[in-house]
């Protein structure tokens, strides 16, 4: 008797593979750190979970001051026409500190020319009791005389430079002081008919706090 033994055929090519386990793709690898990202917040939220307090400082406000100066009246305080050797004009000028700081303050005058600027001398007084022409001379403390000024400007009380210099003169914060002004063309006059000249009165004003 004669055995065949048939052989069972050949397992297919794929059958030999391991079993398709789970594929990596793209969203697969993207849905693991999703995972991965929610577990490390939630041990951050862990973290804070601690009795905490917190205490603030408020309401530091800081405001600066100011320095402001005002002379009044603003124009024309002392004018004359045609005057002759000897006339004048005589007139009160207010200096006011409307600032929040104390202020000392100079005083320049420049003039559109500097041949009558030159022969009219300007007088500049404190304390007058009466500041006309014919009262300003009996009291008050003069603190100018000299020319009414010239084209490149000249200093007629104090000094504008930053700090105290000799004649400048000092008011507290929202206090003025009156300033009696004369212009004299003295009797002695013999030149400069028919000429006009025009001054600028230049109130110059700088705080007095850290600035000896
Ligand atoms: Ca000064």
């Amino acid at each position: 008797m004669t055995t065949t033994k048939t052989l069972p055929p050949p397992l297919p090519e794929t059958a030999h593979r391991a079993p398709p386990g789970p594929r990596i793709t793209p969203l697969r690898v993207a849905g693991t750190a999703a995972v991965l990202l929610l577990g490390a917040g939630a041990l951050t939220i862990t973290s804070l979970a601690l009795f905490t307090d917190s205490a603030t400082v408020t309401n530091n406000v800081f405001t600066t001051g100011s320095v402001d100066i005002n002379a009044t009246p603003a124009t024309a305080v002392v004018t004359a026409t045609a005057m002759a050797p000897g006339d004048q004009d005589t007139a009160p000028l207010t200096v006011s500190n409307d600032g929040t700081l104390d202020l000392r303050y100079a005083v320049e005058s420049t003039t559109t020319e500097d041949t009558l600027a030159a022969l009219l001398v300007l007088t500049v007084k404190t304390g007058v009791t009466t500041c006309d022409d014919a009262n300003w001379s009996a009291d008050g403390t003069t603190i100018y005389s000299g020319p009414l000024g010239t084209t490149g400007t000249s200093q007629i009380i104090g000094d504008a430079a930053t700090g105290a210099q000799a004649g400048d003169r000092v008011l507290t914060a929202g206090n003025s002081e009156v300033l009696c002004i004369n212009v004299t063309l003295p009797l002695s006059t013999t030149t400069g008919q028919s000429t006009t000249t025009t001054a600028t009165l230049e109130f110059l004003a700088e705080q007095t706090a850290n600035n000896p």
